[in-house]
């Protein structure tokens, strides 16, 4: 803190005492940590000593970071070993030959300042938490190490094949590579080619298949020369065909939720109960879905997303205004794309990538996300792509999506406020035109209320009045073509500093189902009468009522 900086004369560089420093919780943002903290927008350095015995068997030395909010650079034992762009998705240093035996110093620079050029830009509905937000790790691994793999189910027929394929850090050819799983009977094994890749199929007959109804895992176990690993891994498939999303070749309608990556009352999520918190208010509402917005969050929520039921929309943290020209923003959004992508990869439960939320259609804009989304394929083609859009009033009365980037997505996403920001005369009999052959999601509607405050329906701020929005909101919903899923906004109550409105708001956005108490506003039992009803779990059903 500057505080306990000494600046011996006007003229001299700040000599920062690390002794004589305060101390904050890792991982944990600064914001929640300290009241001086709370709005605070800059550096902040971190420093910590640590004894390390280095590995003997030539094995090699990395650090490991969750997230660091917004930027970090990162020293070790007085070297600087990197810097990273991108506050919510994981990155590493290799550190074998600057870490020793014995005490070790590492130094971090974290810094949240929002820039115009930046992914987040300078204008967005969230805290901006700062630091070192998530787990920082030293891992020690073999010297030619598995860098990157993935199990899918491949789409089509009911064979149970499944397609393997890993990378080793070094291209080196020849190195045996074993592969099985042991409950399912199945076993591969084969060797690396000159690119220290290789790719295989196994076959498994009695595949059970992770659904939200029974999110079955397996254990994996994968070998390539020294390095060993195993995972609890999922099998599904998912895919769109016309306006429907398949999961696992049946038809699913997604009952989803959105939520933040805020710890209740405010903070980053860096804890099982706090994630576990989450999960429970969601299956509370009956979702099988739900959209981590607006960034990517803890590891430890798609996770244990996965071992509940919850299928997952991840998304990277494109948001409103962005600087579409500049090649440095195109850049951050990629690396942000692939970390995020790259992280969860494994994760049966994750079936959508979104690459942006609100962005006004230009001709910019749309080469900016154009690229993007055929990028966010080129990763990864085995799940859905999508983004929030925006929603068009026609002239002839009816609602409708103009989007070019509707050709790049799969699945048509959008954020309708109607009874919030927006106010159609009749909003159940509210007309929609989508003219696509794609499936439809709501990725946001919903309004504010503040728990515990009654009044009418017309009463602004009211349980009642949200209720209201949710109750004519839903009858809407069945006349929306191709509707394969909806996402109020949102699961609880949030801070943001654009809200302030006192006695109201206070700093929170009160578009909750849940207050950050944990009681639940009305509107939460509008949903959950919507997703629980016994006709609803097909399109088929839906259409038929
Ligand atoms: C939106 C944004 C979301 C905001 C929300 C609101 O459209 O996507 O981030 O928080 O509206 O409450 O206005």
């Amino acid at each position: 803190f500057g505080r306990n900086a000494r600046v011996k004369n006007k003229f001299q560089l700040l000599e920062y005492d690390f002794n004589a420093a305060d101390t904050l919780k890792v991982p944990g943002d600064w914001n929640t940590q300290k009241k001086e903290l709370l709005w605070y927008e800059g550096t902040l350095w971190y420093a910590r000593q640590f004894e390390f015995k280095k590995p003997l068997n030539g094995e090699r030395v990395f650090v490991k970071f969750g997230a660091v909010s917004l930027k970090a650079d990162v020293y070790m034992n007085g070297k600087k070993i990197g810097r990273h762009v991108g506050g919510f998705t994981p990155f590493e240093f290799e550190v074998t030959d600057i870490v020793k035996d014995g005490l070790n110093n590492i130094v971090v620079r974290a810094n949240n300042t929002r820039e115009k050029s930046g992914i987040p830009t300078k204008g967005f509905d969230w805290w901006n938490y700062g630091g070192i937000i998530r787990s920082v790790e030293l891992e020690s691994r073999s010297s030619n190490y598995i860098a990157s793999w993935r199990a899918d189910l491949k789409k089509g027929g009911d064979d149970g094949v499944i397609d393997v394929s890993l990378k080793l850090d070094k291209a080196v050819a020849d190195i045996p590579v074993k592969f099985s799983v042991p409950e399912l009977g199945v076993g591969f094994s084969g060797k690396t080619s000159g690119d220290g890749t290789l790719a295989f199929t196994v076959k498994a007959r009695e595949l059970q298949r992770w659904s939200p109804e029974s999110p079955k895992l397996y254990k994996v176990e994968l070998s390539a020369g020294e390095d060993k690993l195993t995972e609890e891994i999922g099998f599904r498939t998912i895919e769109t065909r016309g306006g429907g999303i398949l999961l696992n070749g049946e038809e699913i309608f997604l009952k989803g939720v959105c939520i933040h990556d805020e710890a209740p009352g405010g903070g980053r999520v860096t804890t099982r109960e706090e994630v576990l918190e989450d999960i429970s208010r969601a299956k509370s509402l009956g979702c099988n879905f739900v959209r981590l917005a607006h960034y990517p969050h803890i590891e430890m929520m798609v996770k244990e997303c996965e071992k509940a039921g919850l299928l997952v929309w991840s998304e990277i943290p494109l948001y409103w205004m962005i600087d579409w020209n500049n090649s440095a923003t195109y850049a951050s959004a990629e690396s942000q794309l692939k970390e995020m992508i790259g992280r969860d990869v494994r994760r049966a439960n994750v079936i959508i990538w979104s690459i942006a939320n609100e962005t006004v259609p230009s001709k910019k804009r749309n080469e900016f996300l154009k690229r993007l989304a055929q990028k966010a394929r080129s990763l990864d083609s085995t799940r859905l792509i999508s983004m929030a859009m925006e929603v068009t009033y026609l002239e002839d009365g009816t609602y409708t999506i103009k989007d070019e980037l509707n050709t790049e997505v799969d699945i048509i996403a959008f954020n309708e406020y109607f009874g919030w920001y927006v106010q159609p005369k009749d909003i159940p009999n509210a007309l929609w035109r989508i003219p696509f052959d794609k499936p439809v999601i709501i990725s946001e509607f919903g309004g504010g209320a503040v728990a515990g405050r009654h009044g009418g329906v017309k009463d602004r701020w009211s349980e009642e009045m949200q209720k209201d929005i949710y109750e004519k909101n839903v009858k809407m919903f069945g006349g929306i073509k191709n509707l394969s899923g909806t996402c109020p906004w949102i699961l609880n109550d949030f801070r943001s500093p654009r809200r302030p409105l006192a006695g109201v708001q206070d700093g929170y956005n009160r578009k909750g189902l849940f207050a950050p108490d944990g009681s639940e506003k009305l509107a939460a039992g509008v949903m959950r009468e919507y997703y629980l009803r016994e006709y609803f779990k097909t399109k088929r059903e839906r259409l038929d009522r």
